[in-house]
């Protein structure tokens, strides 16, 4: 009796990049143009996001910006960008590391589906913090953008090079604490760039906001 060896990874990895295709053309269908976040726990997504977010209320008005945050657990990042007044849904994987198309086709029909979501103009996704699974699996966004922060070292793209090529644009976040923790910016920089020369590397600090601007301008303008 031969053994087998039954590696289902890719099939599922391939069946959500399908499914995101379907799912990009509601996006399209919809109007919205969707902004998704991807990065380890803790590198400050959602901290990026209240400040995107703070921007295009004032630019846009609140009515036309709705996010989903993934979370295996808690409300704890919907409740934060729930304060800018703008429409928001809690997805909680229990458990998975990563959203899946059907978990924003869920909070999709939350929002009233592909009607429902040509009220607004963006849609921003905050996945689960993770630098490895979430990257696998695209939910169709216009930009996913990349966050690492300062702490996580200076070989962070190099240990993660799937996830740096896969995104379009590269955020390196909490540059206050730069100095405190030894990482030398320049080398993070060229690290990103070499694995990937197509995404734009932003500096930022959404604690201080240095390069909150210049990212915006660049996720607006596109
Ligand atoms: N010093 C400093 N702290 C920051 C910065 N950005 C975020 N933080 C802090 O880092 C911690 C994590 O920030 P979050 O925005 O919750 O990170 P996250 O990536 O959304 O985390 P998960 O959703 O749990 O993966 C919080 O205590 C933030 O206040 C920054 O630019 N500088
Ligand atoms: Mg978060």
């Amino acid at each position: 009796m031969p053994r087998t060896v039954v590696f289902v990874g890719k099939d599922i990895i391939r069946e959500n990049a399908r499914l995101a295709e379907k799912l990009r053309e509601k996006y399209v269908k919809a109007g919205v143009k969707v902004l998704e976040f991807l990065g380890g726990p803790g590198s400050g997504k959602t901290s990026i996001v209240e400040r995107i977010v703070e921007r295009l209320v004032e630019d846009y008005g609140e009515d036309k910006i709705a996010y989903i945050g993934g979370d295996v657990a808690t409300t704890l990042d919907t409740e934060r960008i729930a304060k800018y007044g703008v429409t928001v849904v809690q997805v909680n994987t229990g458990g998975v590391c990563h959203l899946e198309v059907p978990h924003v086709e869920e909070a999709i029909r939350a929002l009233g589906g592909v009607e429902g979501l040509s009220k607004y103009k963006y849609l921003i996704i905050e996945n689960v913090g993770n630098i490895i699974c979430p990257f696998n699996f695209p939910l169709g966004a216009d930009l996913r953008i990349m966050v690492a922060d300062v702490a996580e070292g200076e070989d962070k793209f190099v240990k993660h090079p799937l996830s740096t090529r896969v995104s379009d644009v590269i955020v390196i976040n909490k540059i206050d604490l730069a100095p405190y923790v030894g990482v030398r910016l320049e080398k993070l920089v060229e690290s990103a760039r070499n694995l990937n020369p197509r995404a734009p590397v932003f500096l930022v600090s959404a604690k201080t906001g240095e390069g909150i601007g210049e990212l915006y301008s660049y996720l607006t303008s596109r």
